[in-house]
């Protein structure tokens, strides 16, 4: 962002707050509560807000002229309002400092945090991490990017805090001190509103700018730290340090562990899905000042996966279906596809908007994985032409109903039919929630009508 100082809540009278969603209603009421004056602007039309404590600005596209608003000490921006509008160029010409709700929070709290940002895996590393710490006793508080605004979960009793930061989130707040942070993984997503991958990645590294422990993907060198503090490895492989995480084999299983030290079984791991190895490394890694490792295997094996991400939906007349609708990229389709075995059992439903991403990367494993395609969505025709071009039969659909039918008609015995879209949902669903819940209610009535 523009300002390099940190804030100061106790120097704060009055505040604008640019944007009112989430971040900014949790913006709002924690100013609010401190007796800091806000005003709210917003650059789309009205919507019947009717918890805003305050006067909403709506269809704001530019900063008040001087002498039309009240001065304010700084102004905090949501993630989604785009750094190029109007409303953001015109309030940093009139010299209004700008932050983060990010920001906010580090001038709020004293505990330490722990960061983690990556372009897969996010909201699964961050709950796992927050799962693992409170179930060995301590009392971790879990938000940011997965749901739940960073000022919304500041509790007293929270020993620490692990936060999810989107690009966004990063490259509109200062770089902070994090106890232990990560950049999981990185391939494109967001370049409709990132310049280039470079820009996208830059805004991911921020993360560990001043992060005491760096901890990254030893399969992605994109995710290598050149700044910062102590640096951690994992990945798939043996680890090559005593404080790095991996994968070892002994009596022919597989294990997690840590240097020379077997954590737990790989088959134990409550999560299917080889990127959810890596999830789970990340998380041991990420958790390491909090939960020993005597007490690591018990308290994985207790995580629930979150729905939408590689969900296993029901199995009907021999077909599985998985609902991995949170697969808004071609990284975690990518990896979803990886996963399954080579001999091409796969009905694949997929298609969206690709956000201004090449798919063509998708062309090898369509050719390996995949038996039919059903597309869907405004690059659901790209998405057709490269299953063609290596061979796999495609069908175009216009609803979600009609891509489970479809499915279910083209499907074998023993095959998977995956909802792992590689595109984010909104030109055809209210959110990937929408289009996941929509999947498995066309699959539950599927299963219905085969009971009748
Ligand atoms: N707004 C404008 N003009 C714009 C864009 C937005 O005025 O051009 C306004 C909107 O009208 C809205 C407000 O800004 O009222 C805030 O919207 P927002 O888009 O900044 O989103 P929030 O509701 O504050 O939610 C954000 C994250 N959303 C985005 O970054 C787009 C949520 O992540 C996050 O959970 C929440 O803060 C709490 O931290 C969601 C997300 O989709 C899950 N994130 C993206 C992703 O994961 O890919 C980055
Ligand atoms: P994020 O918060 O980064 O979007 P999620 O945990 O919500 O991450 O998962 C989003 C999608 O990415 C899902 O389709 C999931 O199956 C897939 N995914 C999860 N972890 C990984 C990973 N380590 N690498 C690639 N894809 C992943």
């Amino acid at each position: 962002m523009n300002s390099t100082s940190p804030l100061n809540i106790d120097q704060l009278s009055s505040v604008a707050v640019l944007g009112y969603g989430v971040t900014g209603e949790s913006v709002t009421r924690f100013l609010l509560d401190r007796n800091i004056s806000v005003s709210v602007y917003d650059t789309r039309a009205p919507r019947d807000i009717s918890h805003c404590p305050v006067e909403i600005q709506w269809q704001t596209s530019r900063w008040p002229e001087a002498g039309l608003v009240n001065p304010v000490d700084c102004a905090i921006v949501s993630p989604g309002l785009d750094m190029d509008a109007c409303l953001i160029q015109s309030a940093r010409a009139a010299g209004v400092s700008l932050y983060s709700d990010i920001d906010l929070f580090f001038a709020a709290i004293d505990g330490p945090v722990i960061g983690i940002t990556g372009t897969n895996g996010k909201s699964t590393v961050t709950s796992l991490v927050g799962h693992l710490i409170n179930a060995v006793g301590h009392t971790c508080g879990v938000g940011g990017n997965l749901g739940a605004a960073a000022l919304s979960i500041i509790d007293p009793d929270n020993e620490c805090y692990v936060l999810e930061l989107s690009s966004f989130q990063l490259e509109r707040s200062l770089l902070h001190a994090y106890s232990a942070s990560t950049v999981l993984n990185l391939s494109e997503d967001h370049l409709d509103k990132h310049t280039d991958m470079q820009a996208y990645t830059a805004s991911k590294h921020r993360i560990y700018a001043n992060s005491k422990t760096c901890i990254y993907n030893r399969a992605d060198p994109l995710t290598l730290p050149n700044t910062g503090g102590r640096l951690v490895s994992f990945g798939q492989d043996e680890p090559p340090g005593a404080d790095d995480w991996g994968i070892r084999i002994s009596a022919d299983q597989r294990f997690i562990a840590k240097g020379e030290m077997l954590v737990c079984p790989v088959s134990q791991l409550p999560l299917a899905g080889e990127h959810n190895e890596q999830n789970v490394l990340a998380a041991c890694a990420l958790t390491q000042d909090w939960v020993e490792l005597s007490m690591l295997s018990q308290a994985l094996a207790s995580f629930q996966g979150l729905a939408h991400r590689f969900e296993q939906v029901a199995e009907v007349g021999g077909v599985n279906y998985i609902n991995d609708s949170k697969a808004t990229n071609l990284g975690a389709t990518m990896a979803a596809l990886v996963g399954m075995s080579a001999d091409k059992h796969v009905v694949l439903i997929a298609g969206g908007d690709a956000k201004g991403v090449d798919l063509a990367p998708l062309s090898t494993l369509l050719e390996t994985r995949v038996n039919h395609l059903v597309a869907l969505g405004q690059d659901g025709p790209q998405l057709l032409q490269l299953a063609e071009a290596v061979g796999v039969t495609g069908t175009l659909v216009a609803t979600m109903q009609d891509a489970v039918e479809e499915s279910r008609r083209v499907a074998r015995q023993g095959d998977t039919v995956l909802l792992s879209p590689a595109c984010a949902s909104l030109d055809m669903f209210a959110s990937y929630v929408d289009r996941g819940e929509q999947f498995v209610r066309a699959v539950r009535n599927l299963d219905a009508v085969r009971m009748t």
